[in-house]
Order: structure tokens, then C-alpha cells, then sequence
């Protein structure tokens, strides 16, 4: 069994509705969520859009490998009517399912890199993971995830 650290976003339709049914697709595919962060609401960060996010963390417990989790969690988006791919600009989205952190394993490959390359410098992903483990340590920037949400600038 291996903990993995996920990012959930969402800003479309009934948001709420698509994290409790995102969450609930992850218990039945992939695993125990032992931690789920508050959902709080963000403006679209890299790209103009009327629609606010609601983004979360959670952790749970998992026997498959990265790979494998990354199939699951691109099946859940699929399933759940995610329509456009991620391929160069931002959309909105029903749902967007990324891996953070997996144990404290570092890949870089074409299809995952671990940690998620971007998860430091945003505070809608840093901030939901610091309310559930701020004491885990970045395994490249061997930094806390409290101490580097910590020293993002305000407004990221
Ligand atoms: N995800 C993005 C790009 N911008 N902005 C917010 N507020 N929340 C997100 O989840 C988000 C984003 C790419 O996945
Ligand atoms: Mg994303
Ligand atoms: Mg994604």
C-alpha cells in the first residue's frame, strides 16, 4: 500500500456535486481516502473565465503503482463528461483530477511527473494540501508543504 497526495478541481456545473461524486469514483477505484481538505474557492489561474474553481486535497491509501493511478484518475475524468484535453491552454473543466505527490517518489516521464511540477507555486493546490499535510516534505525542494505554502507570494 502507498499514500498518494491528489489535487481535485472543478468549475463547472454543480461544483459541489462533482467533488462529492469525484471522491466517491476514487473510494470505489482506487483507494481509502484517509483526508479530505476543506473546498474552497478560487479564481482561474492561468487563463480568463467566468466560472470560479472549487479546488480540495485529499490523501488516501492506495495499492496501485503511478501509473496505474493515473489511468484510474483520467478514467474518472472521462467518466464523469470531462470532455476537453489538457493539451496546451487551460479550459474549464468538470473535473480535473491531478496526482501531487506519491509517497515521496520522484519521476519524470512523459506521461507523470512526480511531484506535480506546478503544486509549489499555487496556492489553490498548496493551500487545500497544507490544511491536510503541512508537516509532508517535498521531496525535491525539501521543504514542508506549510512552510511552502507558506512562502508563495499573496496573490498566486
Ligand atoms: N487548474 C488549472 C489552471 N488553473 N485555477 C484554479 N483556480 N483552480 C484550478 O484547479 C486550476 C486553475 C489547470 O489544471
Ligand atoms: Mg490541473
Ligand atoms: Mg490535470
Amino acid at each position: 500500500m502507498a499514500t498518494a497526495y491528489l489535487s481535485l478541481g472543478t468549475n463547472l456545473e454543480d461544483k459541489k456535486r462533482n467533488m462529492i461524486t469525484a471522491a466517491g469514483l476514487l473510494v470505489e477505484r482506487v483507494g481509502e481516502i484517509f483526508a479530505l481538505s476543506n473546498l474552497y474557492e478560487t479564481k482561474p489561474w492561468g487563463f480568463e473565465s467566468e466560472n470560479t474553481f472549487l479546488n480540495a486535497a485529499l490523501i488516501l491509501e492506495t495499492s496501485l503503482d503511478p501509473f496505474a493511478l493515473l489511468d484510474a484518475t483520467k478514467q474518472i475524468e472521462q467518466d464523469m463528461g470531462r470532455k476537453e484535453k489538457s493539451n496546451g491552454s487551460y479550459k474549464d473543466r468538470i473535473i480535473d483530477i491531478d496526482i501531487l505527490m506519491y509517497e515521496d517518489i520522484i519521476l519524470e516521464t512523459k506521461e507523470l511527473t512526480l511531484p506535480h511540477p506546478l503544486m509549489h507555486q499555487r496556492s489553490f493546490v498548496i493551500g487545500p494540501l497544507a490544511e491536510i499535510a503541512s508537516a509532508l516534505i517535498h521531496p525535491i525542494l525539501k521543504k514542508s508543504i506549510g512552510e511552502l505554502y507558506l512562502s508563495l507570494p499573496v496573490d498566486c
